[in-house]
């Protein structure tokens, strides 16, 4: 059905209650309507084409238009759009998804758990995890820490492990037995230290809270390898291998929240290979499909699985789709795209280390406190005073400023308070980075006008 851009603005309003919005001011405003994508490129009811600089949610690593996916899952409608996996039976997808995804993780995880996003895997890792302890004989082992400021979704327990105030301040969260440390965010915490110093430091923020918890009844740390909805945090090098040092001295889990930083994100198929340390327990959604269905799961290691398999008895847990066989088999079409494009290379060598050169390159700009980017992450730091590290006052909400430029112009950029985040599609190329960033000076530079204009530096 055609309609106008107010027509299908009215109906929305009047019907579609979108997800983390003001019902109200989104009424008001009308909604953005988009409704085709290419490659990059999105396009809005208007005609308008805009660069999607954020992967849709984080999630079209392929980009728009696959046609192997949208195949995959025509073929699969066809033969067999469902069946579950509940009553000692299987589809073929689900069992060939397992069989790849175990070949392109690390060695430890030869099993997966399917769910139908990133909060339902790490509602399962909570379930997972205080089972391992149960079936170990270490029932007192429930606690699981994460960081403030850490995203694991929305669900009960994804928005109790979230470190995110907002959300804990509505509907009584988070949950019992879940424990917030800080996040590793050297701008915010790392004064007067080096950011390796500041490394080592906020991992040993974990150590103090096993102690002060007792180490006897802490299950699992959790953690993104980057922290991506909380504005591409970029830990120090030494973070995550102390972390690790932590846990195992200790025999905590280790769980690695891959959803955003899963299937070649960061320039190696998982943020963790990036990191340098090596979970027991994995999640994933947005990338293994590149979000063209909706699927998400958790890879368990051998420590975790051999107790699960071995140990015996029900786990009492699983979802209608798990191991929904159209979303299996537009995972493995993706997955298979993945490779035969060399997309993980592609990052690592060539659009991963291009971003980073001209992220660089932003650094001297009068807005830029800092400019980083890990593989297909970037992040732009806006401060009134880089010299001095001066923030712009929050109630100017600076990065929603910059924003609504981005949309003008065409670009997707998110804000994320004063941090301007990019996760681009990774099929990107150096000629199409080149007009992202020929975009993003542009919003910058209109932004800073903005500023001079309103007063805002001085
Ligand atoms: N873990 C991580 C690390 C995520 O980024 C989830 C779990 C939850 O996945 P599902 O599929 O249940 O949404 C996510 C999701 C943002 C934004 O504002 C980020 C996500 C979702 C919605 C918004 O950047 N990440």
């Amino acid at each position: 059905m055609h309609r106008t851009t107010p027509q299908w603005q009215a109906a929305d309003a009047a019907h579609f209650l979108h997800p983390f919005t003001d019902f109200q001011g989104l009424a008001r405003k009308g909604a953005r309507i988009i409704t085709r994508a290419e490659g990059i490129y999105l396009w809005d009811s208007d005609g308008h084409r805009l660069l999607d600089a954020m992967s849709g949610l984080w999630c079209v690593n392929v980009g728009y238009g696959q046609q192997a996916l949208v195949d995959a899952a025509t073929r699969q409608m066809q033969q067999l759009p469902f069946y579950n996996a509940f009553f000692q039976t299987a589809t073929p997808p689900a069992i060939e998804l397992a069989e790849l995804l175990a070949e392109v993780t690390p060695p430890q995880f030869q099993h997966v758990f399917f769910a139908g996003s990133g909060s339902e895997g790490n509602d399962t890792v909570v379930r997972m995890v205080r089972r391992y302890w149960d079936l170990l004989g270490q029932p007192e082992r429930q606690v699981l820490i994460s960081r403030r400021n850490a995203y694991h979704g929305s669900t009960m327990a994804g928005a109790s492990l979230g470190g995110m105030s907002g959300m804990h301040a509505q509907g009584g969260l988070p949950i019992p037995g879940i424990a917030h440390i800080e996040q590793p965010y050297f701008h915010a915490h790392g004064q007067g230290l080096t950011a390796d110093e500041f490394g080592l430091v906020a991992a040993r923020w974990l150590e103090d809270e096993i102690l002060a918890i007792g180490p006897g009844k802490v299950a699992a740390f959790i953690g993104e390898p980057v922290q991506g909805a909380g504005g591409v945090i970029i830990p120090p090098a030494t973070y995550w291998p102390e972390i690790q040092r932590i846990c195992d001295k200790y025999g905590v889990l280790l769980v690695s929240d891959e959803v955003i930083c899963g299937f070649g994100r960061t320039g190696r198929w998982f943020g963790c290979e990036t990191f340098g340390f090596r979970p027991d327990l994995m999640t994933f959604a947005k990338g293994v499909t590149s979000g063209y269905v909706p699927l998400g799961g958790v890879m368990v290691g051998e420590r975790v699985a051999r107790v699960l398999i071995e140990r015996g008895g029900e786990f009492n847990h699983g979802y209608t789709y798990s191991g929904h066989p159209v979303a299996c088999a537009v995972a493995l079409a993706n997955l298979k795209l993945i490779r035969e494009l060399r997309l993980v290379e592609h990052v690592h060598d060539d659009v991963g280390p291009y971003l980073a050169e001209q992220y660089a390159a932003l650094r001297g700009h009068p807005l830029v406190g800092d400019a980083e980017t890990c593989g297909l992450m970037g992040a732009i730091l806006l401060l009134k005073d880089p010299a001095h590290r001066r923030p712009f006052a929050e109630e100017l909400e600076i990065g929603m400023v910059c924003r609504g430029h981005c949309f003008r112009e065409g670009l997707v950029m998110r804000a994320v308070g004063d941090r301007m985040i990019v996760a681009p599609p990774l099929v990107i190329t150096r000629g199409q980075i080149d007009e992202l960033m020929a975009l993003v000076r542009r919003c910058l530079d209109l932004t800073l006008a903005d500023a001079q204009r309103q007063g805002w530096l001085s």
